[in-house]
């Protein structure tokens, strides 16, 4: 989608810290990050947020999951990590392209 910043890192137009890539995912460190380690995953394909997946969606969630437990793993996040997707404006969704934040790597606030 035009005008979509993580698009266009998913697209490799803009640069970024990326830790992994496939056909169907990118992750990358966060710019601002909020824990010791904070890298977000995201869909290459654009969705808005987690409020415009369907059940048709279920295969790529299962997916991004796994790159999850896959990358915390290799992080060293064996103690836990939180992962977070922010929806709409309540919650301070600043980036509409759906982004799952994984923090950890220390002690996070409950
Ligand atoms: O989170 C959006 C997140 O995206 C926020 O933690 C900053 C991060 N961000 C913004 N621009 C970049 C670039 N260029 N690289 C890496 N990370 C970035 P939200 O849940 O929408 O508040």
């Amino acid at each position: 989608m035009e005008d979509c910043l993580f698009c266009k890192i998913a697209a490799g137009d803009i640069p970024s810290k990326k830790l992994y890539e496939d056909e169907q995912v990118v992750a990358f460190y966060d710019i601002a990050p909020q824990a010791k380690v904070h890298f977000l995953v995201i869909p290459k394909r654009h969705i808005p947020s987690a409020a415009a997946l369907t059940e048709e969606d279920g295969a790529l969630l299962g997916h991004v999951f796994a790159v999850i437990a896959k990358l915390a793993k290799e992080q060293g996040l064996d103690n836990g990590y939180r992962v977070i997707s922010n929806v709409g404006e309540d919650a301070g969704q600043t980036v509409k392209h759906l982004h799952f934040h994984v923090l950890g790597g220390e002690k996070l606030p409950v």
